[in-house]
């Protein structure tokens, strides 16, 4: 009997991405499922070539079988409710229980089946994002395969012919799947564990949602103005700090599925990019950064030593990347002294609160807190041990321990700063203000206004 499947399973696999008739249903691997929006431990190889696995943060990575040599996988592509943040929970669609869907992690060479079971209610495939495989395995629906109908088992199978990071996402109704979350990771380890190695590895997504506060499911069409900006489906403080030993290797792989840029800056270590969707980059073409740009639909993959202990912030600089669910049709109102007005808007509004007036670091006060609507987030959050954060979205904190047990990722708590080594008020004497003095350029300058009669070639 496991003979007869196994070459019924090297069949399907020659007919490439086709349906799995009912006989080699009962062959399909288990697929797991995952409740909890946490990051998982990494998953130890459980045979083929030993690597070091990666950690997905807050997520995880999807167990293989061994079947002839051939690691077999399987995907669900299903509706999930994803934790976004502790508060608020969002209905998505993802792989396996979540969205993001499972990891997957191999090794250069192997040869993998991935079996996708579509529990959507419509059609869907599923692209190998910046894998060399042969045209038919690769997951374009209507141009290299049917679409997988709502129901059905497709089968892929192809080997990892390079090591590296990319991602899988479908290639049908593209615009609604991924504005509902649909993608996971995918990371091939060097053949040899020694080439590229790191002592740490984390991975994850770049995704943006648009849910209006109040409700759950994203609005498909958006596709500049999200309110949401997350890191493998989730929003700080919601998204779990990265956990290092003073002296480690570090590798952070980013992969990038929102319509927009995002500059990736990390605090207190200079990193370079050793990889992209397309490969390793040669150290002699890597250079220095403490930013660095994920395009849309690339990813990138940067290492850099944890030289420096304490609590280092890692966000993207795009300032309305690190907010949650904003209203953009807010007036600022900086500079405008409410109080005056507001005995008026006390009598229409009892409740009235004004806000604003000195910037808005008033709304990341957990004691200044508005009523929210159900299922949302605070837009600036998150409690540090010297007061609120005030950050959101795209935003964690990479902590670096002199004692941190090896291998731990537990959370080691805040960093505990020696004595004297914190910003702190200075109560000293301050010297008396003086004015600069003025510019020895002349007041005014005649400006010779460019064009006129003499550009008679110029229509305006
Ligand atoms: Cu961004």
């Amino acid at each position: 009997m496991p003979t007869d499947r196994r070459s019924f399973l090297g069949a399907a696999a020659l007919l490439g991405a086709g349906a799995v008739s009912r006989a080699a249903q009962a062959a399909v691997p288990e697929a797991p499922t995952q409740a909890s929006p946490l990051t998982q431990p990494p998953l130890e190889p459980s045979a083929g070539r030993p690597y070091n696995p990666v950690v997905t943060l807050n997520g995880w990575t999807l167990p293989f079988r061994m079947n002839n040599g051939v690691k077999e996988f399987h995907l669900v592509a299903e509706p999930v409710a994803r934790e976004i943040a502790p508060g608020m929970v969002a209905n998505l669609w993802g792989y396996n229980g979540q969205s993001p869907g499972p990891t997957i992690e191999c090794v250069e060479g192997d040869r993998v089946r991935i079996f996708v079971t579509n529990k959507l209610p419509e059609h869907t495939t599923v692209h190998w994002h910046g894998l060399l495989l042969p045209n038919g395995m690769d997951g374009v629906g209507g141009l290299t395969q049917p679409q997988i109908p709502p129901g059905k088992t497709f089968v892929y199978e192809f080997t990892m012919t390079r090591s590296g990071s990319f991602m899988y996402h479908p290639h049908a109704d593209e615009m609604v799947q991924m504005a509902m979350g649909m993608m996971g990771f995918i990371v091939v380890h060097p053949k040899d564990a020694r080439k590229m190695k790191v002592d740490r590895d984390w991975c994850f997504l770049v995704a943006a949602y648009d849910i209006d506060p109040g409700s759950a499911t994203p609005r498909v069409m958006t596709m500049t103005d999200f309110s949401l900006w997350t890191w493998n489906s989730r929003v700080f403080p919601g998204i779990d700090p990265l956990v290092a030993r003073t002296g480690e290797r570090l590798r952070i792989r980013m992969g990038n599925l929102t319509m927009t840029n995002h500059p990736m800056h990390l605090h207190g270590a200079v990193f370079e990019v050793a990889g992209t969707d397309g490969g390793w980059v040669p150290k002699s073409a890597r250079w220095p950064e403490v930013t660095t740009d994920l395009p849309v639909g690339a990813i990138r993959a940067i290492e850099f030593n944890a030289d420096l202990p304490g609590d280092w912030a890692f966000h993207c600089h795009k300032s309305h990347h690190t907010m949650n669910a904003m209203g953009h049709g807010v007036n600022l109102p900086v500079g405008v002294d409410q109080r005056d007005m507001l005995g008026k808007l006390r009598r229409l509004m009892p409740d009235y609160m004004p806000m604003g007036g000195a910037g808005m670091a008033e709304m990341g006060d957990p004691r200044m807190s508005m009523p929210l609507p159900d299922n949302t987030l605070p837009m600036m959050t998150g409690q540090g041990p010297y007061g609120p954060i005030e950050m959101g979205g795209m935003f964690t904190v990479l902590k670096v321990r002199d004692d941190l047990p090896r291998g731990s990722h537990a959370d080691p708590g805040w960093y505990r700063h020696p004595p004297g080594t914190v910003a702190r008020e200075w109560t000293g004497p301050l010297p008396a203000s003086v004015e600069a003095p003025a510019p020895s350029m002349p007041a005014t300058l005649d400006a010779v206004k460019p064009g006129g009669s003499g550009h008679g070639g110029h229509q305006h």
